[in-house]
């Protein structure tokens, strides 16, 4: 008996793993083990014998079932020890860099615009991109045999062979937007329209979808002087400097008197500078609005008449930001978008058009 003990705790004690340790258990105590092979041997035994050597069987299966039972939690500990020396983690590190996305220069553009027209107190309007052609272009003194049409390079929805509808079209101008507002307003009525519109061209100066800021002020007596105020003043704050303008005689379907309006800049070593110099710039049409319009939006343009403008985002982005390709706005270009995006907290203020 004291041999065997003498073995089994000592194999115990130098085990050095659970499997070594599982293995002493099945030598000593599984099925075959050697102490239970000695229990199963009891059955022949003189009955005096088998009392006693019963007994110090039980006595050594308690032993060695306890001294099992310790080495394995002892080797646990070591093992949850040697894991938590290995394996730690310093959580006091500095997160790993995550780039962020910036803001597209014509969405600052167009908050930058609504800033400053929203300071004239000019209200938003926004309306779908897919149109009917009677706002598109009726309801705008652009009937169907004008050349202006025809012009517009205009993108048209499928109908079904057989269907009589005209073809609903993409917004050529966000113009649409105006007569549903005067729709759904009446006058007095001040807004901008600011939107993604469509036209079927693509070259260095075109793409086939790009971003028009349209305004509409009606009321009883506005006139062409309030137009012109109402522009130098955004322009001046957009470009954050006096900026003079200069009106064109011009002609569009839905202004009379209708005028292009140029903007004054230097063109110095190939670098455009908007307010300062003696060249001008042209950046935005506008007029009075028809009075075959004000009817098609409802209003009566014996009581109401106003001003309209329209004019590209785009541009105007290009302008003051000095970006030289148009193209490059709608590449998703992740260098261009780092390089001329802007930090989503470089918030729209008044006097620049950006905050600094
Ligand atoms: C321009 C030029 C001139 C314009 C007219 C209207 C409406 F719907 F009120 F009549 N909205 N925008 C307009 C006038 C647009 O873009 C070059």
């Amino acid at each position: 008996m004291d041999a065997l003990k003498a073995k089994y705790l000592d194999r115990i004690a130098s085990a050095a793993d659970e499997a070594a340790l599982e293995e002493v258990r099945l030598a000593a105590l599984g099925k075959k083990g050697e102490i239970s092979l000695r229990m199963r041997g009891l059955g022949g035994m003189e009955p005096e014998a088998r009392a006693a050597t019963g007994a110090a069987l039980n006595a050594l299966r308690d032993e060695i079932d306890s001294a099992l039972r310790a080495r394995r939690a002892a080797l646990g500990d070591a093992a949850l020890d040697a894991r938590l020396a290995d394996e730690w983690l310093d959580v006091t590190l500095p997160a790993r860099p995550r780039r962020q996305g910036t803001i597209h220069p014509i969405s600052q553009v167009r908050d930058e615009v609504t800033a400053i027209f929203a300071d004239m107190g000019f209200a938003v309007a926004e309306g779908p991109e897919i149109e009917s052609d009677w706002y598109n272009f009726d309801a705008l003194n652009i009937p169907g045999h004008h050349p202006a049409r025809a012009e517009m390079d205009t993108f048209y929805m499928h109908r079904d062979p057989g269907d009589p509808r005209p073809p609903a079209v993409l917004r050529t101008h966000t113009s649409p937007v105006q007569i549903r507002s005067m729709e759904t307003q009446g006058a007095p009525i001040r807004i901008i329209c600011p939107g993604r519109v469509y036209r079927a061209d693509y070259d260095q100066t075109h793409t086939p979808n790009f971003h028009q800021v349209e305004g509409l002020a009606l009321d009883r007596s506005l006139t062409m002087a309030n137009l012109k105020w109402v522009l130098e003043e955004f322009f001046s704050a957009y470009f954050g400097t006096r900026v003079k303008t200069r009106f064109r005689a011009s002609h569009f379907p839905f202004t009379e008197p209708s005028a292009e309006v140029d903007i004054q800049c230097s063109f110095e070593g190939g670098a455009v500078h908007v307010g300062e110099g003696d060249g001008w710039l042209e950046v935005l049409g506008s007029g009075m609005v028809h009075p075959k319009v004000l009817r098609a939006g409802g209003i009566d343009p014996h009581e109401w008449q106003g001003f309209a403008f329209g004019m590209g985002i785009d541009r105007i982005a290009m302008l003051k930001y000095g970006i030289p390709d148009l193209r490059s706005f709608f590449d998703s270009d992740l260098r261009w978008l780092r390089h001329y995006g802007f930090a989503a907290l470089d918030m729209p203020a008044l006097h620049t058009g950006v905050a600094r």
